[in-house]
């Protein structure tokens, strides 16, 4: 199943090609600092690299990555830091020697994917002719994890793997050639499964593993410089399985009205088919969105207003288009987006336990909203509105130009929101009729403070009663899997006017924190705001 991410990367995260030098890379992030705009990841794309080669540092943009990386985490953000497969073929070039001389697996082109021939195979990327790891073989991926050794030690709490089709730029399919031949080896999907055989094939077979495999090999990488944290890569390419070590994007989309609207389907359609945590290119990858300018600012409002409840949130943009960042496009545009990502901040405590489901069950973070009512076939091809998690559905207004309604499931919904502004651009939300959701204080960063106080958004059914769960952790390492795990079900019943909200049940070895809970009972006519403590049970009067 999919794994648990570092709670760090379930914030909002700021890219572009590229922000370079550094000082850009600290001015936007203080911006947002600034403005209390929350962001928890700032991006580092190609070009910090020295001639677009992996595991180097142009010393002219980044000559201390070290010291940037310590500055930056002294603000509250980390850094995510890209590594391409394409291998610059120059003699004298660490990685590209070591690779190729990797002799013991092949002699003659040591761990690189081989050409028909049996020598490396050529292609063109970014540093000029490349040659690739084979990362079918076992000992390659380990060679590779190896790499990220004395990278990491500079203080990079992610990376992001582009490129991995892989693409190769001069051939015609854009990739590698199918006849280019793969070593195979041993493969273990977890360290507690056990080892398969892959026999030797060509790039046919290959193809569509290979982006999963360097991020497996990635993974294993940055798990072995530090055991106790949970690695977080980000792949372009991936596959079913790819779930266990990395969250996956939807590549290069447009900033176009059509690009905002799919981002919905392609989100929805990868969670089904396994894969929880994927997000697009918020904001729009190519192109500066459409020439008016207001038309324009509204695109991106609206988009950053999806955004908060796509598993991944990551706004991100191709070099040589206009600013992207949250106040890039003016005042109002930029008070749409504060909101967007407050009510992201907010919402972390329930969006951490959705994906603790989508670890434990498969079910995915984002749900088509056909999940709320299978038996209504008229939600079956809706995909504007969609659900996030089983409890909150989410109604965007994608089209301002077009009048389009989205349909929503039948039955008790109540709208409502978890912080105290709102904005046109932004999508409604609605808690399901039986539902309780946990939310947390609003934070700059996601371990600014703990999980204190407490908020409970509940919305009681037609019989008076209500039920969520929140799972809580340390948001990283691996202490859960030893029962360092707190999960609480919490329940609300109603008679005679009075409300009481209650832990059901609670499961896990880790100590429930002494904390004011706040609860909201979203009634038809109005809120009920109770207070008290957790663990202990809530009573008061309520308006239904
Ligand atoms: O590294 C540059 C870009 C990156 O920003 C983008 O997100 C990737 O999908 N990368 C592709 C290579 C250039 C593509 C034209």
């Amino acid at each position: 199943s999919a794994y648990m991410p570092p709670l760090f990367s379930l914030g909002y995260h700021q890219c572009r090609w590229s922000y370079f030098p550094e000082a850009r890379v600290r001015e936007v992030a203080s911006e947002f600092r600034k403005r209390s705009i929350p962001a928890n990841v700032m991006w580092m794309d190609i070009d910090y690299m020295d001639q677009f080669r992996v595991f180097t540092f142009n010393d002219k943009h980044f000559p201390d990555p070290a010291k940037f990386n310590a500055d930056l985490e002294s603000q509250g953000f980390k850094t995510v830091w890209m590594i391409d497969p394409g291998i610059a073929d120059q003699p004298g070039y660490f990685v590209r020697d070591e690779l190729l001389g990797l002799t013991s697996i092949d002699t003659k082109a040591g761990g690189a994917v081989r050409a028909p021939s049996g020598e490396a195979f050529r292609g063109g990327v970014w540093p000029g002719p490349c040659v690739f790891p084979d990362f079918t073989n076992d000992k390659v991926r380990q060679w590779w994890a190896g790499l990220y050794k004395n990278f990491m030690a500079t203080g990079i709490d992610g990376v992001w793997n582009d490129m991995n089709e892989p693409a190769v730029f001069e051939t015609e399919s854009k990739t590698m050639p199918e006849d280019n031949l793969h070593l195979g080896g041993l493969y273990q999907s977890a360290p507690d499964q056990p080892a398969q055989t892959v026999t030797p094939g060509n790039h046919a077979r290959f193809h569509n593993v290979y982006g999963m495999l360097m991020a497996q090999g990635t993974f294993d990488g940055i798990l072995g410089t530090n055991p106790q944290k949970r690695p977080f890569v980000l792949t372009r390419a991936n596959f079913i399985g790819g779930q266990r070590y990395a969250a996956t994007w939807t590549g290069d989309n447009s900033a176009t009205w059509n690009d905002v609207e799919q981002s919905i389907p392609m989100i929805i359609n990868l969670g089904l088919s396994g894969q929880p945590f994927v997000g697009p290119d918020t904001g729009g990858f190519a192109g500066n969105g459409p020439k008016d300018e207001v038309e324009r600012a509204d695109m991106f409002a609206r988009w950053m207003g999806i955004g908060t409840f796509f598993p991944f949130y990551r706004g991100h943009t191709a070099r040589g288009n206009i600013d992207k960042e949250p106040w890039a496009f003016g005042p109002e545009t930029e008070k749409a987006s504060k909101i967007a990502i407050d009510r992201r901040m907010v919402l972390l405590p329930y969006l951490y336990t959705l994906f603790h489901e989508a670890a434990t069950t498969g079910v995915p973070v984002m749900r088509p909203l056909f999940f709320a009512d299978p038996k209504d076939v008229s939600l079956r091809s809706e995909d504007d509105a969609f659900l996030f998690g089983d409890h909150v559905m989410v109604v965007p207004q994608l089209m301002p130009d077009r009048s389009r309604t989205p349909a929503m499931s039948k039955g008790l919904w109540r709208k409502f929101d978890v912080v105290d502004a709102s904005h046109a651009a932004l999508p409604t939300i609605y808690l399901k009729g039986g539902s309780i959701i946990a939310t947390g204080p609003l934070m700059q960063y996601e371990w600014e403070r703990p999980l204190n106080p407490l908020t409970l958004h509940v919305a009681l059914d037609e019989s008076g009663k209500a039920s969520g769960t929140l799972y809580e952790d340390a948001g990283e390492g691996f202490d859960y899997k030893q029962g360092d795990y707190l999960l609480t079900a919490y329940t609300a019943t109603a008679t005679n006017g009075q409300v009481t909200v209650a832990v059901g049940q609670a499961e896990g070895k880790r100590q429930r924190p002494n904390r004011p809970i706040t609860v909201i009972i979203h009634g038809a006519g109005g809120n009920t705001v109770l207070t008290g403590t957790d663990g202990q049970p809530i009573t008061g009067k309520f308006t239904p």
